[in-house]
């Protein structure tokens, strides 16, 4: 068996910082210790050996906004796999009333091409018996996790009653329940209002949905999930109302965790008020990018933990895909890129001015979440017998983004003209040598399918804490909730 040994390097892993060599085979970490020799040696003197990032947060091919977005599997993950990330989690998205089992072949059916490897979250965008059956298959298929949207009104939406429906159908199951957490009647509203006045422009995408919108449902959503006893992972945190419903349900003892987007965490809104419509459009996304008092909110969370991962929302779509919206902003698709640029903004904005250690650094951006979707140790470590999927991160290579040199199929990159230091040398996924420095050595096909087994624990405020005598059943059938 031929073995790869990475050589010279130090080990950063969320808990641990040592030096030591990491031997590779079979795509598998068999071996970590002092002087290792082998067949193949990747020198990483002066560099990181971390944990490969893992983005539990992409919309790769997703039709969306009478459109798709423009990284599929093969640009996604090859973008991803540039900047040392080795897993996507993308979101399967049933249209209304379609089966959620037809909707997850139809997303397999994209993945031919995947270059590292993803999982998926499945959505719940309607409510009836059938989706309800079809949660505990979908589980059966290892997708633990299932996502809400609030806001969207009139198409992918949930009311409360499907939410609460679906939240306890996922207690039952041992799944977790994701939201998108946005008041999506308040936005309706806010939007209608704005375009009667004459307020088309790109610029008023931010003022229909304020951080209030975002604060009320990240509140409504934990409450929600409390009463149904189950946990909650709130998806891009992007302002202090939400962070602050977060932080107080951690500190009642509650399991819920927020994610939020390196765009948030370094671009703001001033962005919108650029006079060139391309330019603002680009930046459309939900939530939309905030002022800088929120900015700080989100790193204070990351320091102190009552934030937990950061992620991208990679959902990229071009200039020609953006101008649909000329003359009505809510015509323009949703979504900015980052996938493959998350880690070395993150790294320069957040380790390299002192915010975050390395092992933080490596905790948000890799290794809670793969606790938190229970693939940890198999993703999230290095340690013996995890997938080799690491990045050897050399902390003195600087580059400034730009459009011309990244994988995205786009033609922009929101984080154009940021300078980076810290960046990878090599990337491996399961073993796999793909990223040499600027050189792509990814090979298309090589991504697998990971699934993940259910076992979230009951959620509950300490205020309401009855001690569980028995573990609770996983429930397979039973009369589903009404409320359609
Ligand atoms: N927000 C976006 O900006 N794009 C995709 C979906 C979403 O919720
Ligand atoms: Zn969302
Ligand atoms: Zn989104
Ligand atoms: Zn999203």
């Amino acid at each position: 068996m031929t073995s790869t040994i990475i050589k010279n390097g130090t080990v950063v892993t969320a808990d641990l910082t040592y030096a030591a060599d990491v031997r590779i085979e079979n795509g598998i970490i068999t071996q970590i210790g002092q002087n290792l020799a082998g067949d193949e040696v990747l020198d990483a003197t002066g560099c990181y050996v971390m944990p490969g990032g893992i983005d539990p947060h992409t919309h790769l091919e997703m039709p969306f906004m009478g459109t798709y977005s423009s990284d599929d599997f093969e640009s996604g993950t090859r973008a991803a796999l540039s900047g040392g990330t080795t897993t996507v989690i993308d979101f399967c998205l049933p249209s209304p009333n379609q089966s959620l089992l037809e909707a997850l072949t139809m997303w397999d059916n994209k993945t031919g091409k995947a270059a590292c490897d993803y999982s998926f979250h499945m959505a719940i965008t309607w409510w009836g018996e059938q989706v309800f059956n079809e949660m505990a298959e979908v589980v059966d298929r290892g997708i633990t996790s299932f996502k809400h949207f609030m806001a969207y009104k009139g198409a992918l939406m949930v009311d409360d009653d499907e939410m609460f429906s679906s939240f306890s159908r996922c207690a039952d199951l041992g799944a977790l329940p994701l939201v998108h957490a946005e008041n999506g009647d308040v936005v309706a509203a806010m939007t209608q209002k704005l375009l009667a006045e004459g307020k088309t422009g790109p610029e008023a995408h931010a003022f229909s949905r304020p951080p209030e919108v975002e604060g009320e449902a990240t509140n409504r959503a934990i409450m929600i999930a409390d009463m149904a006893g189950v946990p909650l992972y709130v998806v891009h945190v992007s302002c202090e109302q939400a962070h602050e419903a977060i932080r107080r349900a951690r500190q009642k003892g509650m399991r819920v965790w927020g994610e939020p987007l390196i765009q948030h965490l370094v671009l703001d809104e001033s962005e919108y008020a650029n006079p060139d419509w391309d330019y603002a459009a680009r930046r459309v996304m939900s939530p939309p990018f905030r002022d800088k008092a929120h900015q700080a909110s989100l790193w204070a969370g990351l320091q102190a933990g009552s934030l937990s991962c950061v992620a991208t929302d990679h959902c990229a779509f071009t200039t020609a895909q953006k101008r649909n919206g000329i003359g009505n902003f809510a015509k323009i698709p949703n979504g900015t890129g980052g996938l493959e640029d998350r880690l070395s903004v993150l790294w320069t904005h957040g380790v390299n001015t002192g915010r975050l250690t390395m092992n933080e650094f490596v905790a948000a951006t890799s290794t809670n979440i793969a606790k938190i979707l229970n693939m940890y140790p198999k993703k999230g470590a290095v340690l013996v017998g995890a997938d080799a999927d690491l990045v050897v991160w050399d902390p003195a290579r600087s580059k400034t983004i730009s459009a011309k040199t990244q994988q995205s199929a786009i033609d922009y990159n929101v984080f154009e003209g940021i300078a980076v230091k810290g960046l990878p040398r090599f990337v491996l996924t399961r073993g796999r040598l793909s990223v040499v420095e600027d050189e792509m050595r990814h090979a298309p096909g090589h991504g697998q399918f990971i699934a993940r087994e259910p076992k979230n624990p009951v959620n509950r405020a300490l205020s309401q804490w009855k001690a569980i005598t028995a573990p609770r059943a996983v429930e397979r059938t039973g009369i589903p909730a009404t409320g359609v």
